[in-house]
């Protein structure tokens, strides 16, 4: 390649970093005329760079030298000021880069990996227990191992007497057929059956699981109990043998229900787009682990992913990002147009497929903040040219938040939430609410005309208004409000609003005091973008944590409230979530969510007093080994090196 960049942290000091970049010009042909383009989510302070001028939207940076030739085999060096907390990983370099040559052409520039000024301890190591034989994770409530294995095989029947069995039964089929190409068999056989039976008594989630050598019987009270009896049947099977088409499970008795009755998963296919067919793996996964939520992350400032029929610009528009389009390229493919969405069939495919796996859908549309992209389909309909408030977002937007005094916003949200209510069946819609930067509407007429109207004094108060409208638009069409944790902001949303809370646990416990119910998803334990472990190499984050397999196995929810503390009844689950700013590919999806997937499920599922992580650790090998045969591609945490 012709050209080079080094990045270097020079200092590191409370107000943030000070960097040095080199472009080189390994070529012999001097350039006169060049500017830098590059990916970056740190924010550089233009008035700290020392030669040229920097403009930045999001992570896509320009930086201008202002005339300085780039002389053949010379180089150009600069240095500028970041706002960061000390970088310590690679992930947090310059991602991709390209030298704009007069003004039009394109060429690719090598990017060197960022040159750390302190790296981490060691990566950690972890013991190596006894591998488990019965290795259910997350751990059952009651096990009881017994004398004695059945055989599985192509003669065994399937038996279901109860048509809230129906979804496990044909989800245990595809799974026994896909993985070890094994038929069930037609006939009843009184020696030779797996029966699945409805049994009214028991926990509406819980299930009752008893393999002896001649039947299996499976028992629970509702759909979702069924699809959890014949996880922990999965996760029992050794492999069947290739050859003889049989597998063995061994005889036990489980009786078995969850600590929290939500237990979800985020997922973001905004930032980076995940292909139908891996988030049906990832589904599949997560009914193997008896998760029953997936938060779908639809929208964001950098693509919005589910198709509306009466706005085809929010896709048509809003999808796609790179040179030529309405949105900057961002976080990776700077050469190209990036960008595809969902299409509502599409969706409704993934809506069944999760749902015969016992696993609710619920969408987010983000608003009012992260709304670039939107922003930038509609303009005719979201764009306030009078609105010159001056904000920038925490990912350096300065122009993605919807105004609430604009009547299009209106029209906009109630012909998305429509069509979006009309499509999921779960009963919740999440409506984001994050992040609105500090400054948006407080310059622009209309919004203070608003205020006025409305007594209020602070214009953040407008983000109660704008969502107590969103509040009861989705109680008219039969859906109840959640949102992340600022959703209460502006102090207007009722205490039906479910608050997910981000930033930590405590702010969970807070919500929960004025009367919301909460799900926890603290980013220190369960976020799934954060590193795995202190090598430099390592992908991911860190503003809230490392995050090693044992830090989220570890995390103990509501550690510091007593049992008979009532506010326990107002935490409802919890919830792991991937963020996909480094989520590049499908290999770097399932690279950072197992095996910490598993240990979240544990969480969530068993009891504290049930939980240890020796035992833990023992159980996971037996879970490698089938993502091995299922081709889930995951972290081997005994082998740390990248
Ligand atoms: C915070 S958690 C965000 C996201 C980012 C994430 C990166 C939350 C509600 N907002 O917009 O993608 O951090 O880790």
């Amino acid at each position: 390649m012709n050209y080079r960049i080094d990045l270097t942290v020079l200092s590191e000091s409370e107000r943030g970093c000070l960097m040095g970049l080199t472009v080189h010009n390994l070529s012999d042909q001097r350039i006169s005329s060049w500017s830098l383009e590059f990916l970056f989510d740190r924010y550089i302070e233009p008035k700290s760079l020392t030669t040229g001028d920097i403009q930045q939207v999001g992570s896509d940076c320009l930086l201008t030298p202002n005339m300085t030739p780039l002389e053949a085999n010379g180089h150009f060096y600069c240095e500028f000021l970041i706002q960061s907390m000390p970088i310590r990983f690679h992930s947090d370099g310059i991602k991709q880069a390209m030298l704009v040559v007069d003004n039009h052409l394109r060429y690719p520039v090598d990017v060197t990996p960022i040159a750390l000024t302190q790296q981490n301890a060691d990566s950690s190591s972890l013991p190596h227990p006894l591998v488990s034989a019965i290795a259910i994770i997350p751990k059952p409530q009651q096990l009881q191992a017994l004398s004695g294995q059945f055989l599985l095989s192509s003669n065994t029947c399937l038996l279901c007497h109860s048509s809230l069995a129906a979804n496990a039964k044909q989800w245990l089929e595809q799974e026994m057929a896909e993985l070890y190409a094994i038929e069930f068999g037609q006939q009843p056989t009184p020696t030779n059956h797996v029966e699945l039976k409805f049994n009214p008594t028991l926990n509406a989630q819980g299930y009752r699981l008893n393999v002896q050598s001649h039947c299996v019987l499976l028992e629970a009270s509702s759909e979702r109990g069924f699809v959890y009896g014949v996880a922990s049947l999965l996760q029992l099977l050794t492999f069947p043998d290739e050859k003889t088409k049989c597998g063995y499970l061994p005889c036990v008795l489980i009786v078995d229900k969850p600590r929290f009755t939500y237990r979800g998963m985020m997922l973001d296919c905004a930032r980076h787009f995940h292909s139908i067919s891996s988030i049906k793996k990832l589904i599949n996964q997560l009914a193997y682990y008896k998760f029953n939520t997936l938060h779908w992350h639809l929208t964001d400032d950098e693509g919005w992913r589910i198709e509306i029929r009466a706005f085809p610009q929010l896709t048509e528009i809003g999808a796609k990002r790179g040179h030529g389009t309405q949105l900057e390229p961002q976080f990776s493919h700077l050469d190209s147009v990036y960008g595809e969405f969902y299409t509502q069939t599409q969706i409704q495919e993934v809506i069944e497929y999760a749902a015969i796996r016992g696993i609710t859908i619920i969408p987010e549309i983000d608003i009012p903040g992260h709304c670039r992209a939107a922003i930038k389909s509609l303009p005719e309909l979201l764009f306030n040219p009078n609105d010159h408030s001056q904000y920038k977002s925490v990912q350096h937007y300065r122009d993605n938040v919807l105004s609430p005094a604009l009547a299009g916003t209106y029209t906009f949200l109630d012909t998305v939430l429509e069509e979006v209510c009309a499509l999921f069946p779960s009963p919740w819609l999440h409506i984001g609410a994050d992040e609105v930067p500090e400054g948006a509407w407080s310059d622009c007429p209309l919004c203070a005309e608003l205020m006025k109207d409305h007594g209020y004094e602070q214009p953040n108060q407008l983000q109660g208004h704008l969502l107590s409208y969103v509040e009861s638009k989705l109680k008219k069409l039969g859906k109840r409000m959640v949102g992340w944790e600022e959703a209460q902001h502006g102090n207007k949303v009722s205490k039906d609003t479910v608050i997910y809370s981000w930033l930590s646990e405590q702010a969970a416990l807070n919500c929960a005091k004025q009367g919301f119910d909460v799900i926890l998803q603290p980013g220190q334990y369960t976020y799934l973008d954060m590193c795995q472990d202190f090598s430099p190499q390592e992908p991911g984050v860190s503003w809230a944590n490392v995050l090693p397999l044992e830090t989220t196995y570890r995390y103990e929810p509501l550690a510091q409230i007593a049992t008979s503390d009532p506010i326990r009844k107002r935490i409802l689950g919890i919830q792991c979530a991937l963020w996909s700013e480094i989520v590049t590919t499908p290999q770097r999806l399932e690279y950072m969510v197992y095996p910490r997937l598993s240990a979240v499920a544990e969480v969530g599922w068993s009891q504290p007093t049930q939980r240890e992580w020796h035992d833990y650790l023992s159980r996971l090998p037996v879970h490698l080994k089938r993502w091995d045969k299922q081709g889930v591609g995951y972290r081997n945490p005994w082998k740390t090196s990248i």
